[in-house]
């Protein structure tokens, strides 16, 4: 580096690099705050979190403490768009930290291949999570004939080993077949709920309805119609005992003890709700109409705050040892009712997917760290104010407005797809992609453009009758569809071009 012309093409390169990577997605909305984190702050976040914050970061050492499979698989979320190819290279690395018998290993060590059984309940889920994602992106579905070996020995395909973390998770569970909580589910601070192997997680419950129902589109086209029935059968059962035994009467329970006592409900003192098995119940499809409309309702009264929705509330203090560590964080701050990013962003997907996209979007907005910061002042949000961080101390503290862990969270790939898929509104499925945007009535003339499977697509959105999602048309390339999918690989030439009008 002491030649300049050797630094500037260093320097060319890198800008080609970001360039590129940036360049899979742009949207331009009314509200800049959103079009700057979705067209490079939170695509930026995306890449310094699956590269470098699991690994070595101001709170966090991957290589020291382990890197989570948890994680690594929410990760690909943002990644899988522009590096497919890095996305299914990582897949399958993971892979070797399963066992024969479908569980894994929670978290693995980069330097040495070993890790920790620790029996987080949902850790397994995450494989066919994000196996699915990466399908429904790529269309690889030769990642599926993959071989890899188990961490015990022997060695099966990579479908195989999704469908056994599939079998693995529906036979950990209790006689009326929900989920074993053991260590903790995607809470890691709901630790010693059920140390004895007999409390049982509800959130973990809709979870598994959620990656069950997430499946049925592959085992479809495959027409593995076995496992098909299997898991159809499972879901149904376990939505059906879920609605019978932890309905609330104003929202969903979150957990049972050991010895049967319940979490998250009215009757008790302290952690009376809790904001993940409300977004679940409508995420996973479980919840009746009216019980989904109370539970959502139910968060918006109780748990929004100037950031974001707090995680539960009230927030523990005083020490519950059959709960864990939430009992312990500070009041208002990370599991213990902080504005938790990651689960506010899925009560953000949840609440659109119960026909509230003017609110979702509030919430949506108040969590853009632009936002947030503005609202509490910097030297109060301390944090980078273009990076999401892990949590925002709630009302429930005196330093309300706090931030920290910033870089480390699984939040931020959650609100560049709940962004993409659900507000702009293009999903992807094995099928091709939709769109089927949910926007504030204010925004019209929205434009997005978004690499998929080979294609540029040009979108245009207009809102003419400001509605907040129903598109009433549907153009591709001047042609007007039927259905809502667009497949790709149905048209010639690299740009397609769509317009949806909403009504
Ligand atoms: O789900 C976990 C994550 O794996 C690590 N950070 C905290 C989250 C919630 O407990």
């Amino acid at each position: 580096y002491k030649d300049s012309s050797f630094v500037n093409k260093k320097l060319r390169e890198v800008k080609t690099y970001w360039d590129r990577y940036l360049g899979h997605v742009n949207a331009s909305t009314p509200d800049e705050s959103f079009n700057a984190m979705i067209n490079v702050w939170n695509q930026y976040q995306t890449a310094v979190t699956f590269d470098m914050a699991r690994n070595a970061g101001y709170y966090h050492g991957g290589l020291l403490f382990g890197t989570g499979l948890r994680d690594q698989f929410q990760d690909i979320l943002g990644m899988v768009i522009p590096e497919g190819g890095r996305v299914r290279h990582r897949i399958l690395n993971a892979l070797q930290y399963q066992f024969q018998d479908g569980s894994t290993l929670h978290n693995f060590f980069k330097l040495t291949g070993h890790g920790e059984r620790t029996h987080h309940s949902d850790t397994p889920l995450w494989i066919p999570f994000g196996m699915i994602e990466y399908l429904n992106e790529t269309g690889d579905f030769s990642i599926l004939d993959e071989k890899i070996r188990f961490y015990d020995g022997d060695e099966a395909t990579a479908y195989d080993h999704m469908v056994r973390a599939l079998d693995f998770a529906i036979s950990d569970t209790t006689e009326r077949k929900l989920p074993k909580i053991r260590k903790g589910d995607w809470n890691d601070t709901l630790d010693h709920i059920g140390p004895k192997g007999k409390g049982e997680t509800i959130w973990g419950a809709m979870f598994l309805c959620y990656v069950l129902d997430k499946t049925f589109e592959l085992l479809n086209h495959r027409s593995d119609v076995d496992v098909e029935e299997r898991w159809s059968n499972a879901y149904r059962e376990i939505a059906n005992t879920i609605n019978s035994v932890a309905w609330d009467g104003q929202w969903y329970v979150r957990a049972f003890r050991d010895n049967g006592n319940v979490v998250g409900s009215d009757s008790k003192e302290q952690g009376k709700l809790f904001l993940n098995t409300q977004s679940w119940s409508v995420i996973s499809g479980i919840a009746p109409d009216d019980r989904a409309n109370s539970a959502i309702s139910q968060c918006y009264e109780n748990l929004e705050n100037k950031t974001g929705m707090q995680i539960c509330w009230p927030a523990y203090r005083k020490v519950e040892d059959d709960m864990g560590l939430i009992s312990r964080c500070v009041p208002g701050k990370k599991e213990n009712g902080a504005v938790f990013n990651h689960a506010s962003a899925w009560f953000v997907l949840a609440s659109i997917m119960n026909g509230k996209a003017e609110d979702a979007y509030r919430i949506y907005s108040k969590m853009i760290p632009f936002n947030s910061s503005r609202k509490v002042g910097l030297d109060r949000y301390d944090t980078e104010p273009y990076v999401y961080s892990e949590y925002v101390t709630s009302h429930e503290h005196e330093t309300e407005g706090q931030a920290s862990h910033s870089w480390l969270t699984g939040s931020s790939v959650w609100m560049y797809r709940i962004g993409l898929d659900w507000i702009l509104g293009l999903r992807t499925s094995l099928k091709g992609i939709t769109v089927d945007p949910h926007i504030p009535s204010h925004w019209n003339d929205v434009k997005v453009t978004r690499k998929f499977r080979g294609k540029i697509l040009n979108v245009t959105i207009t809102n003419p009758g400001g509605a907040n999602q129903g598109v009433q048309q549907l153009l591709v390339n001047g042609q007007k569809i039927n259905g809502s999918w667009i497949n790709p690989g149905d048209y010639e030439g690299e740009i397609i071009d769509v317009k949806a009008i909403l009504g």
